[in-house]
């Protein structure tokens, strides 16, 4: 079935709601309403503000839900058994996955700091740290296109994640390795033998990378610091943000671009492709980055390529901090935006504070690291209030 706008609001009926039973339920049926402004992360889908804790978590559930409903496709649970097993001769964690009558096994490499005893802290990088990484905290390279191809639009239902839930399962490739990041968790929770402190892992990586390290954040609670590395549009940028930057001149990627171009987002999500569509995309960036509050979030961006949207990401970010601010812990998040270097070559000048501040203090449990950072050399300025017809609650 070709989907439309409306096709995609009944078949939305058939996927299994994550919302919890305690929140206001979450009318599948409700018409998309055109929206050219930020949506609004602070009220629920039933119009109730949001205006305590708890209808803030039912509200993150609401927003998990779309997320995957029209962008990302459905998350599966945990598989029905997970086989891990730690080799120290070759410091690899080795995974099994079972569902059904299939298997698939993947093996993730742990680089350990060369002193210290552990439990040591880690970050899970996709293909491997495009970002320094500092003394004491191992390194776990996560291959995540075997998980998912990623080469090209061709690659749809393509790797470990479509052998074992079928190629036809729903899930983009972002959500594929979402999925992939939960099972390592799993596994550090599982084997003590790897010597990895559960409570203190991050993930990172860079552009495509970068996009799916912010998804996993925003989608696994045990990821206590996330640093999305240039990941533009589809990352840090909001769609209707980029949007506007095409409009006025800026050859900057778009939702109508990045549909074409590979298989991060569901096959939903190319309803919103054509032109003028976007509007009616009931969410948009700044709510995954608010999604991943309370917990560390350092968005690394570079203003050297209109293709990665500068100002829609440095928007889209201040945009998404309301929910820190909400939250009483502005200083979780930080924003470091600066140009000057290729794409993915991480520069000095952002190393401290903020790179530096946020390892110490959400890996390497040092609490008085300082990790207040909100900068950009971006020249055009961004006005909250001209694309938000909301504020933020106080929730704590
Ligand atoms: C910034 O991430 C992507 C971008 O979305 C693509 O359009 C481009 O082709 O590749 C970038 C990337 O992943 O570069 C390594």
């Amino acid at each position: 079935m070709k989907l439309t706008a409306a096709s995609l609001i009944l078949a939305a009926g058939a996927i299994k709601p994550a919302i919890a039973a305690s929140c206001p339920a979450f009318n599948y049926a409700a018409p998309l309403i055109k929206n050219p402004l930020l949506p609004n992360p602070y009220q629920l889908q039933d119009g109730t503000p949001v205006t305590t804790l708890a209808d803030w978590n039912c509200r993150r559930d609401e927003l998990l839900d779309l997320f995957q409903q029209y962008e990302l496709g459905d998350l599966p649970p945990k598989p029905h058994r997970l086989g891990t097993r730690f080799y120290d001769a070759s410091n690899t964690l080795a995974l099994t996955a079972y569902e059904g009558d299939k298997t698939i096994a993947w093996n993730v490499s742990i680089q350990y700091p060369k002193t210290g005893t552990g439990p040591f802290p880690a970050i899970i990088a996709y293909g491997g740290p495009s970002i320094p990484i500092p003394d004491g905290v191992a390194v776990l390279i996560f291959n995540n296109d075997a998980m998912a191809q990623q080469n090209s639009a061709s690659s749809r239902g393509i790797g470990k994640f479509y052998d074992l839930y079928g190629k036809n399962a729903t899930a983009s490739a972002m959500m594929a390795w979402s999925w992939g990041v939960s099972r390592i968790m799993d596994a550090l929770e599982d084997t003590p033998r790897a010597n990895i402190d559960p409570t203190r892992v991050g993930v990172t990586g860079c552009s495509r990378n970068g996009k799916g390290a912010l998804v996993a954040g925003a989608f696994e609670p045990r990821i206590a610091l996330t640093i999305p590395q240039e990941s533009g549009s589809g990352g840090s940028a909001c769609w209707r943000l980029s949007d506007w930057m095409y409009a006025n001149g800026t050859v900057t990627q778009t939702a109508s671009e990045i549909t074409g171009e590979n298989v991060w987002f569901s096959q939903e999500f190319a309803e919103f492709s054509p032109n003028g569509t976007i509007p009616l995309l009931p969410v948009d960036h700044h709510e995954l980055a608010a999604l991943v509050a309370p917990r560390g979030l350092l968005v690394i961006d570079n203003t050297a390529y209109d293709w990665l949207g500068p100002w829609s990401d440095y928007g889209c970010m201040t945009a998404g901090h309301t929910a820190y601010k909400a939250l009483g812990v502005p200083d979780h998040m930080g924003y470091s935006q600066i140009g000057g270097h290729l794409h993915c070559s991480f520069p000095t000048a952002q190393q401290g504070p903020e790179l530096t501040a946020f390892f110490q203090r959400f890996l390497l449990n040092n609490a008085s690291a300082s990790t207040t950072v909100w900068k950009t050399d971006v020249v055009a300025p961004f006005v909250l209030s001209q694309w938000a017809d909301w504020t933020w609650p106080t929730l704590a």
